[in-house]
């Protein structure tokens, strides 16, 4: 049982005891549902109190239980709450650190509330696609008012204990004590202080009423239409909230219940749910033991300072660890540090950053031109132009000065690591660090495991992640690591719509519909699409046979490499983002067409998001059955926070489930029969061809 039973005195405490964050487990439930039946029938037991082991009193339902039988199992919540209202003895709920979806709801059942200071309450059920499924959206509005309950529902945004006992009227808690420390002793005294009253206050019996009706309603829809682009749940919370306001408490608890379910099985709320645990497998790497001691990480350098330099550095600077950037030339640093200033300077003017912050944080930075100056940090991060004999000169003038101990990291986004790492005498304290530019905005980190790379580097480099407030994902070394190996993939096949047919906007048209935040053509001109042209001609030389469409090449030779120039596969006006289709390219585009002596033909949306996906998928499949990527999930994560892949598709391989993997592997098979197209590519990974055949899916 997840939930301890102890007597004090004439009080009885149930204590949620469900590590890492008293999740509402089954076992949780049935604990407190015993808890409460021993109480009653304890005639020296006055009253009782809830409350919440180690370092929450409830995180909510536990999500790890969601879509299995456990989940609708009785004692539900929605029970729990029933019996704690039933309940002859005042139930007091002492609430502290973390009270958030069920956990909150849970209190709120509860006949009194106690809370201390700090505690981050929320209900974040609208983050997972859901919501509040216990009575949240019913209960909530009767003890702050519609107006900051729906806030906090729609928004799913915690907000700490202390504000939320300073609104005026708030009803949610009966005493804010002075610490976290008094908690327990001040709850015993109010239960103590309530034992006999009676009847016991429900939050149920309370109003719930606006004043300005269905037009506050109609306002609150408009509000958030724009959250609700890709996501049912967001308008769902409002309906919910106004059905509290119409009718019985009872019909109202039934209608969000509905909802509830209703969301719970959408696409959208598997996406989330699969994402919000996801993320957190991220950081998990299964030879490496969560207790694996780390290395101390007090200062970094960074080696150039160009725009990654400067956004790489300005993520330590945030963080409060100082940075020394190495340059050739001191123009060189000069422009960058301007540039992170510039940086800095727009966040204050947007009200993003405090001046005084600002001054500390470039208070932090400092600058060198000699590689002497470095040998005192803990971590150094190279950023220089990515061409292998520069990572040489530059690794071997590291492993001559650095001091044993020293971290080693490359942010290169395609070459060899290993081979890296053994331009030095140290491969073992050798990483790849793979920001995403803006390096300063981008989440995702992909940090390269070379063959020598010591656990402890890793252990290291995870924390530091989540320190710098990134989320890192392992990859194993190969052309590319895993998100730009299969980018390339994806970048083939737009080359290949094009030639087949399609103009640029079209395909980014259809793939932006789909939901990525951008098409691969106006993604290639934010990027510039002069990289990809030197990649390409590297991989000529390694890869020969590879099949490519001329058309990014021929853009390039026209010295249209992107935003950076103002024109690309687009037109851009100056200081816009705005891509304008440009008559030329698509001229360009068509001569090429005729060149080959390719006859265009109409291409639907669907098939175009089909290719663009499904070649993420199956290199994606490849990557996982070599062990670059430990899991499915981190291949999700990477799509997501680093590549701009929709949110509500839950990443290449949440989506291939969801399609179902055979009818992935059916079109993949259509896609082979097509003589433009790469039919070799096109043969289904293995672990593909093998989980579609057994009907199973990507885990
Ligand atoms: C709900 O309540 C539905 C009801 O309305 C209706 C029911 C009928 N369950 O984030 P962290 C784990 S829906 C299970 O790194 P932090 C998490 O997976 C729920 N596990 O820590 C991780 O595990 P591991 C509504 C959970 O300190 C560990 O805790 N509630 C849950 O940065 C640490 O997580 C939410 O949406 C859970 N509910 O932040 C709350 N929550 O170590 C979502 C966390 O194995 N949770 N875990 O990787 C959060 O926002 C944050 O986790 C929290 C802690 C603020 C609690």
């Amino acid at each position: 049982m997840t939930a301890e039973y102890k007597v004090h005195g004439n009080v009885a405490v149930i204590t949620l005891a469900n590590p890492p964050v008293n999740g509402l487990g089954l076992s949780t439930r049935q604990g407190i549902v015993d808890g409460l039946e021993k109480a009653q029938q304890d005639a020296a037991v006055k009253s009782i109190v809830i409350t919440g082991a180690g370092g929450a009193f409830s995180g909510g339902a536990d999500i790890k239980e969601f879509g299995t039988d456990k989940a609708m199992q009785e004692p539900n919540l929605n029970s729990v709450i029933a019996a704690i209202e039933n309940s002859d003895k005042p139930v007091v709920a002492a609430i502290h650190s973390v009270a958030m979806g069920g956990g909150l709801e849970l209190a709120l059942g509860c006949h009194y509330r106690v809370a201390a200071p700090g505690c981050s309450v929320a209900l974040p059920e609208v983050k997972l696609g859901i919501l509040p499924g216990a009575g949240g959206t019913q209960r909530l509005p009767r003890v702050l008012g519609v107006e900051p309950a729906l806030n906090m529902i729609v928004s799913g945004e915690a907000i700490k204990s202390e504000m939320l006992a300073m609104l005026p009227g708030q009803k949610l808690f009966d005493k804010l004590v002075a610490s976290p420390e008094a908690l327990a002793a001040e709850a015993l005294a109010f239960a103590q202080s309530v034992a006999d009253v009676r009847p016991l206050p429900l939050v149920r019996n309370l109003p719930c009423k606006h004043p300005q009706g269905d037009a506050y309603f109609q306002f609150a829809r408009n509000m958030v239409k724009g959250m609700s682009k890709n996501f049912p749940a967001p308008a769902k919370c409002v309906d919910a909230v106004e059905a509290a306001t119409k009718g019985k408490f009872a019909d109202g608890l039934a209608a969000e219940r509905e909802i509830f379910i209703h969301l719970m099985w959408t696409p959208e709320s598997r996406s989330l749910r699969h994402l919000f645990l996801a993320e957190r497998a991220a950081s998990k790497i299964p030879d490496v033991p969560a207790d694996t001691p780390k290395r101390e990480i007090k200062s970094v350098a960074v080696i150039g300072a160009g725009t990654m330099g400067g956004g790489i550095s300005m993520n330590f600077l945030n963080a409060g660890i100082p940075v020394k950037i190495l340059e050739m030339k001191q123009e060189a640093l000069d422009r960058g540090i301007a540039t992170i200033r510039k940086n800095y300077e727009a966040q204050v003017k947007k009200g993003k950053l405090k001046a005084d912050k600002y001054e500390q944080r470039m208070a932090l930075l400092s600058t060198t031109l000699s590689y002497d100056d470095l040998k005192d940090a803990d971590l150094v991060i190279e950023a220089v132009f990515e061409e292998i004999g520069v990572k040489e000169a530059v690794f071997k003038q590291l492993d001559a000065v650095m001091k044993p101990g020293a971290i080693l990291a490359s942010n290169t986004s395609t070459l060899d690591v290993n081979k890296i790492a053994h331009f030095t005498q140290r491969p073992q304290d050798v990483v790849g660090l793979h920001f995403f530019s803006p390096a300063n905005v981008m989440k995702l980190l992909e940090v390269v495991r070379g063959d020598a790379t010591a656990k402890d580097v890793l252990a290291t480099v995870m924390q530091l992640a989540k320190k710098i407030k990134k989320t890192a994902v392992v990859s194993g070394v190969c052309d590319g690591f895993i998100g730009n190996r299969m980018i390339e993939q994806y970048s083939r096949q737009a080359g290949f719509l094009l030639d087949e047919g399609c103009t640029p906007a079209q395909v980014d048209k259809a793939i932006e519909k789909f939901g990525f935040a951008m098409g691969p053509f106006r993604m290639g001109d934010l990027a510039g699409n002069d990289i990809g042209w030197a990649i390409r001609k590297r991989r000529a030389v390694e890869h020969p046979d590879m099949k490519y469409s001329k058309t990014a090449d021929l853009l390039c030779e026209k010295g249209r490499f992107g935003q950076k120039t103002g024109a690309g596969w687009y037109d851009y006006v100056p200081g816009k983002r705005d891509a304008i289709p440009n008559a030329e390219v698509v001229q360009m585009i068509e001569e090429h067409r005729k060149s080959l002596g390719i006859t265009p033909r109409k291409i639907s949306d669907e098939e175009i998001v089909q290719r663009l996906v499904f070649s993420l998928v199956n290199e994606a499949a490849h990557i996982l059955e070599e062990g670059i990527a430990n899991k499915a999930s981190d291949i999700d994560v990477v799509y997501i926070f680093g590549y701009g892949f929709p949110v509500h598709r839950g990443g290449p391989l949440n989506y291939a489930n969801e399609v179902g993997l055979f009818n992935v592997v059916q079109a993949m098979k259509r896609f082979a029969k097509n003589p433009l197209d790469d039919a070799q590519f096109w043969q289904p990974a293995p672990l593909l061809a093998r989980l579609a055949a057994e009907g199973k899916t990507f885990q």
